[in-house]
């Protein structure tokens, strides 16, 4: 993988509701009407407007995106996407590689400089992290190959042992 689109990637370990980028990735449901996770979390942080006009969007489907503000939250934007129930699905990695995709693409079109990503359908939605960090990173770095914005990509990752994967994983493809 060429370094320069390695040097827009980078992976943390902290709360994605602290970052001030230019969009947080909330991992939602295909309500969009909160729930637990991160999708509580950046609820919480949001404050109520962010249900409210969550309300507006008449949902989301499984790979799919939808951009609002941010509210409360240091970051100007939140993109909803709609991560695979990783033992429902045939084709989980496609959903998944969806959700990176969708996400991107709006972070593009509405002229975003950076975004950051939780770890999509790896809680509740029982993906096993390793698989999706293959997924989530290969898919960032195609789109951003080809792609001017957004410039800076961060995961946010909840834990050491989870930061460690990801970092192991850009680790060998800076090799
Ligand atoms: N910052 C960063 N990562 C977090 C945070 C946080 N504040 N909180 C949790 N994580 P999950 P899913 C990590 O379950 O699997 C919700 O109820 C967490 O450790 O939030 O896509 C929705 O409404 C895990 O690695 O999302 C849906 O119903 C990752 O975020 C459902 O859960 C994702 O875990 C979506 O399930």
């Amino acid at each position: 993988m060429e370094a320069t689109i390695l040097d827009r990637i980078s992976a943390v370990t902290g709360d994605i509701t602290k970052l001030n980028v230019d969009a947080i990735v909330n991992a939602a449901n295909r309500s969009l009407l909160g729930g637990g996770g991160v999708d509580g979390a950046i609820h919480r942080a949001a404050g109520p407007q962010l249900l409210e006009e969550c309300r507006t969007l008449n949902g989301c489907e499984t790979g799919e995106a939808k951009i609002t503000k941010g509210y409360n939250l240091s970051a100007k934007h939140v993109i909803h996407t709609v991560g695979p129930v990783y033992s429902r699905e045939s084709n989980p990695a496609e959903l998944l590689a969806n959700c990176y995709k969708s996400s991107l693409a709006l972070a593009r079109d509405n002229h975003l400089l950076s975004i950051a990503f939780p770890a999509i359908s790896c809680g509740v939605y029982g993906y096993p992290l390793e698989e999706a960090c293959k997924v989530a990173v290969d898919t960032v770095c195609e789109f951003l190959k080809d792609s001017l914005l957004p410039e800076k990509a961060v995961f946010v990752l909840f834990g050491e042992r989870d930061l460690q994967v990801y970092e192991k994983y850009l680790a060998a493809l800076r090799e």
